[in-house]
This record gives C-alpha cells, structure tokens and sequence, in this order.
C-alpha cells in the first residue's frame, strides 16, 4: 500500500492534519525528526488508522504514490530549511512539495525557486485554525506553482473546512501567495484582537463590569453581523472559572501578549510596499508595550493620569462601544485586503479578494460573518481600494462613526489606551479627508533637504530658498 500524501513533522499540527486527512479517507505516511512522536500517534489517536509510520526520510519518500504528495509541518525558519535539505535530494521532477508551516513569505521564494531548479512542484500553503482546525477543518491558503495544486487539490480541498460558499480552500496565486495572504490574515487576527482587549479593558476598568457580565454582552455582540469566532472564544474565555481557585481565569493571566511574529511580518511588508495598515501595526506594537511589564509597574507610580472610572450610563457607553468595535473590525479588514490589493499588484500574485474573503469564511481564526459581504464587495468590484467605499460598509461608516468617536474620546479622556481603536478611528478620518497638513511636511522637507514639492495652483516641481525668504 502506498500512501495517498505525506507529512513530516508530527507536532500538534502535522498530527492532527495527519488525522484530519486520514478521516477523509487518504492513506497517510507519517514521519517525524524525533521518533517518540511518530510512535505515540500511530500507538494513540492514530491507532487503527491507515498510517504509514515513518522513521527515516528514506522510507518516507518510499511509501509514497507517485507522484509524490508532501506535505512540511515543522518549525518555521530553519528546521524548514533543514528539511528541505535532506528531501529535495531525495525526490523526483513532478513531485509535490508542500510548507504548510507560517514559513515567511520571503522564504518561500527562495524556496521555491531552488525546487524548481530540481523541477519539483513547490506550494507555500497558509494554514490556519489550529489545532482544531487542523482536525477538523482548517481555512488553506496554497499559492506557489498551479499545476501541483492541481495534483494535491483533492486532498486539500477535502481536509479544508467546508464553509457555507464551498472548501475554504483554493489556490491563490504563484509565488509566495498563499503565505502572504496567511501572514496578513495574521496581521487581521493581531487587530481584532486587540480591539477586543480594548473592550475588554473599557468594560473592566472603565464600567466595573464582571468577566459574567462582559460575557453576557459578547453574547449579544456575537449573535448579529459582527459574529465570528474571535468574539465567540472572547465569550468563553470570560465565562471561564479557574478550578483552583474559583475565580475567572482571565484575571489570573499575566498581561503581556506575546507573539511569534507573523503580525510583525505582516506589519513590516506594508510598510514595505507602501502601503497603509496602521491598526494591524498599532495592535503589534500594543503587545510591544504589554511585553514592558516591570517598566509599566514602575511608570504606574511616576506618570499620574485620570481615575479610569466611566461616569455614564452603562448601557448607552456599551450600544457605542458596539459601534467603536464594529468599525475597528472592518478597518482591520478593509486594512488587510487593501495590503494584499497591493502586495498583488507589486508581486503578480494576481489575487482575488472575493476568493480569500471566501477562504477565511470558516476554519480558520478571523473566520466572521463579515466576510460574507465582504465577498459581495469584492466580487462587484475587485479594484475596490477600500472596503469602507463599498455600501454595505460606508453605510455602517455612517451609522457608527459618531459611537467610534465617542468611545475614543471616553478612553482617552478616562486613561485607558485604544491603539486599535484609535487608529481605526484616524486612518477613517485621515482617508476621508480631502486636504490634509501634508502641505507643510513637504516644506519642512524643501527647507531642510531641498527635497521640492508641488504646487496645487500650477505643474511643475519647486524649490524656495526658504532661509533667504522675507
Ligand atoms: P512547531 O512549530 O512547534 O514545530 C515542531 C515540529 O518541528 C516538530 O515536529 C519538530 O520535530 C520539528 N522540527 C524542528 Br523544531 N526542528 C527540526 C529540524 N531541524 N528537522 C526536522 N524537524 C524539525 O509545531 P506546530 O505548532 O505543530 O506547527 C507546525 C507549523 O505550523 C509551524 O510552522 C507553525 O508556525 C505552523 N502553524 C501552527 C499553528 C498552531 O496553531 N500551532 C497554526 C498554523 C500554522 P521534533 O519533534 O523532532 O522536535
């Protein structure tokens, strides 16, 4: 028996892919670097199942049908490369390589141009959801050479989540396309979470609402359109009691977010290409800033600032602070789709935005209803630059814009940090805003650095001498 696909690193994701895809009826070699995990998969979860336990990459590429199916869990980075060194070799042209780890999408160039050299078919596939996900259903995001996806699209689209538009799988681009749209769905994930901590906070220190009581309100958030599953684990994490000591477990985590980087990744590619992603970097930085926590605990008692106590109606700071995080969400999205609107242009992904907004409708972390509209948005206009322009969403613009203003005004004026919030809040006012002082950042620039500027009364490029000017 050969098998249908293989995959090499059984730490919680290969595993449970391994599984997912078995279930779906595909006979699965399993290898991993350290045997102990290989064993106690086909020995535990896997057992019955039809594996093909591995211990060497040898037997491995052996057990394979050709043309051979792989499929990379391990480490980003360097465990990638290290992989890839010892199976290349041991492949044939028209084999199919697959990373589905978060490798950068730099990375996978690389990569992929040193299989094609070895004329192997090379997929950069984004995979998020996981672990669950990966068992029972993840969103995948494959991109490098089409005809590989064309041999593994079955599998893949089989171990996908089915989303209520079909697999959330598809094949988005050459190159590195899959992993940029999964380093940016990333960059999302960063965002909406972060405006969900501002909420959080708001609620907390500014209402003196109990973790129940914010529960009760995600509730309600998470039944209308803003529903997805970043608000529905917010729900249950808040719901959460601590066995040990009867109180919610929230309030017993340390308060510095960590982060594996693929949110600073996201974050330094738009600033390469230029392009305008502020809340998805405010939400990076604001875990930056939750990392400093003895520096905090120090500033605490050096910089006074206002008692962060909200002295207002509940319900009616609560119905604006729907408002202030609905339109967050979407600026993280609508931040997002404009990055890789423009990554595609730049790199030739040639992406379409309708197809990843329907990918990410389920399995995977930034999985909403949003979405739904979303898709509508860009299938009527694939140019769309930003999703704001679309009815649906200038329309909640309006109806909500007031209630953004409002909360941030309140957080500011009580304490309570909202970068996301708050730079949602100045891009959306700054994008609408026909004339701004950028003026007289480029004289600061001619006077400085003789760097020119143009005038809006006639063409051409000036310069003044601006130290010798009355
Ligand atoms: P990890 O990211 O923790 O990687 C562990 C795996 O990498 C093990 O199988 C380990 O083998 C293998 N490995 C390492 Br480390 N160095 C190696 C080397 N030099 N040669 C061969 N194998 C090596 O596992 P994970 O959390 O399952 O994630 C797998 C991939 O999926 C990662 O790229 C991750 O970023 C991505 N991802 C993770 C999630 C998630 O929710 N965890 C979601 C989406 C994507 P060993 O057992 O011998 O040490």
């Amino acid at each position: 028996m050969n098998a249908d696909i293989g995959v090499v690193g059984m730490a919680v994701m290969g595993q449970n892919l391994a599984l997912n895809m078995e279930r779906k009826g595909f006979v699965v070699a399993v290898y991993n670097r350290t045997r102990k995990r290989t064993e106690d998969l086909v020995a535990g979860r896997g057992k019955g199942r039809r594996f093909i336990p591995c211990y060497d990459l040898e037997a491995f590429v052996s057990s394979l049908a050709r043309p051979r199916k792989v499929l990379l869990m391990v480490k980003a980075g360097q465990a990638t490369d290290a992989v890839l060194k010892e199976l290349f070799p041991l492949l044939e042209p028209g084999d199919v390589v697959m990373d589905g780890g978060n490798s950068h999408f730099l990375d996978t160039e690389r990569r992929l141009a040193e299989a094609e050299r070895r004329g192997l078919l090379y997929l950069g596939v984004g995979i998020s959801g996981g672990e669950h996900g990966a068992l029972h259903g993840p969103a995948i995001m494959p991109g490098g050479h089409r005809e590989g996806y064309a041999i593994v699209e079955d599998i893949l689209a089989k171990t996908a989540a089915q989303g209520p538009q079909g697999s959330c799988c598809a094949f988005l681009g050459p190159g590195s396309a899959g992993h940029y749209v999964k380093m940016v769905h990333n960059g999302i994930e960063y965002a909406i979470m972060q405006a969900l901590a501002e909420c959080y906070d708001l609620m907390k220190r500014g209402l003196s609402m109990a973790p129940r009581e914010m529960a009760d309100v995600f509730a309600t958030w998470n039944g209308g359109e803003l529903s997805g599953y970043l608000l529905e684990i917010t729900e249950r994490i808040l719901r959460h009691v601590d066995p040990d000591t009867g109180r919610p477990l929230v309030e017993l985590i340390r308060d510095t977010a960590q982060q594996k980087g693929t949110g600073k990744w996201s974050t330094q590619a738009a600033l390469d290409e230029g392009t305008c992603a502020p809340t998805i970097a405010a939400a990076v930085f604001a875990r930056t800033v939750s990392a400093l926590k003895e520096e905090r605990r120090a500033a605490a008692g050096v910089l006074p600032g206002p008692s962060p106590e909200i002295r207002e109606e509940r319900g009616g700071v609560l119905e604006e602070l729907f408002g202030a995080l609905y339109l967050t969400i979407v600026a993280a999205y609508a931040q997002g789709f404009r990055q890789l609107g423009d990554a595609s242009r730049e790199r030739g992904y040639d992406l379409s935005l309708a197809e990843v907004a329907r990918v990410w409708m389920d399995g995977c972390i930034i999985r909403s209803r949003l979405l739904v509209p979303m898709r509508t948005a860009f299938m009527e206009n694939p140019d769309l630059p930003l999703l704001f322009l679309a009815l649906p969403f200038a329309s909640r613009w309006r109806e909500h814009h007031g209630a953004l203003r409002a909360t941030v005004m309140r957080a500011h004026r009580v304490g309570i940090p909202v970068p996301a919030m708050g730079s949602a809040l100045d891009f959306l006012d700054a994008y609408r805003t026909e004339r701004l002082p950028a003026n007289l950042i480029q004289a600061h620039r001619d006077f400085f650095g003789a760097h020119t500027y143009e005038r809006v009364d006639r063409p051409g490029v000036f310069h003044t001498d601006w130290e010798s000017a009355p």
